[in-house]
């Protein structure tokens, strides 16, 4: 594990966004730990926020034109994103988002911000089985541009519809590659060496054996 890896793990439990406990998920698998990427809510967990990413998409070394930031949780993620690979990485990178509400007049269209073409970015908080990320994608072909990769705060490395993991299946389906700034298997190394969260490891491990992929 990186140090800036590390380092998010600690922020985000820090800020209560990374919880252990008992969680029923989207899929409705119940889980031991949870990632509610909502709780980034002050303008200083923003600007870190974007600092991460950037440095996980500097670390990842992938070529792209624009960011594109899903509605509605992937907004504020593109938008600190491009700032902070601004200030921090000296790169000036189009970004854009759209509105889940299609708007028929003004300009019209449900894309704001810079156009959506060229090799794109695709930002946004979590993979679990992979639902919400291929609605994204739906958007990506509808305007004729190429996914150039997705970059995710937490890849919970679970299996999707069959054995493989619902990441390796985007990427198998899309042609692109994943990448997040920590996934499952960082979690559960940082929690061996954790003396507050350390009596979560089993639950965690005893999911990760269940719906984890091998
Ligand atoms: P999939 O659409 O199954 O990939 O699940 C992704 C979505 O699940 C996220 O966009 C969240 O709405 C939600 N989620 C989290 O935010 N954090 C988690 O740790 C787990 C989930 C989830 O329900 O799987």
């Amino acid at each position: 594990m990186k140090t800036y890896q590390k380092e998010f793990i600690e922020f985000a439990i820090e800020r209560g966004v990374l919880k252990f406990g008992e969680f029923t998920l989207k899929s409705g698998r119940t889980s031991p730990y949870f990632f509610n990427a909502g709780l980034f809510n002050k303008g200083s967990d923003l600007a870190k926020l974007g600092r991460f990413y950037a440095a996980a998409l500097k670390d990842s070394g992938i070529d792209f034109d624009v960011l594109f930031g899903p509605a509605y949780k992937g907004i504020p993620i593109a938008s600190a994103t491009a700032v902070a690979l601004f200030d921090h990485f000296q790169t000036d990178t189009p970004y854009c988002f759209n509105r889940k509400e299609k708007k028929d007049h003004g300009e019209g269209g449900n894309l704001v911000g810079s156009p959506l073409e060229g090799r794109v970015m695709l930002v946004d908080d979590v993979i679990t089985a992979g639902t919400a990320i291929r609605e994204s994608m739906d958007i990506v072909e509808q305007n004729g541009a190429q996914l150039a990769g997705v970059l995710i705060a937490l890849d919970r490395q679970e299996k999707g519809k069959g054995e493989l993991s619902a990441i390796q299946e985007v990427e198998r389906d899309f042609n692109a590659q994943v990448i997040a700034i920590v996934s499952l298997n960082d979690v559960i190394e940082y929690l061996k060496d954790d003396e507050q969260f350390k009596a979560h490891l089993p639950a965690v491990e005893a999911y990760r054996a269940q719906y984890g992929v091998a």
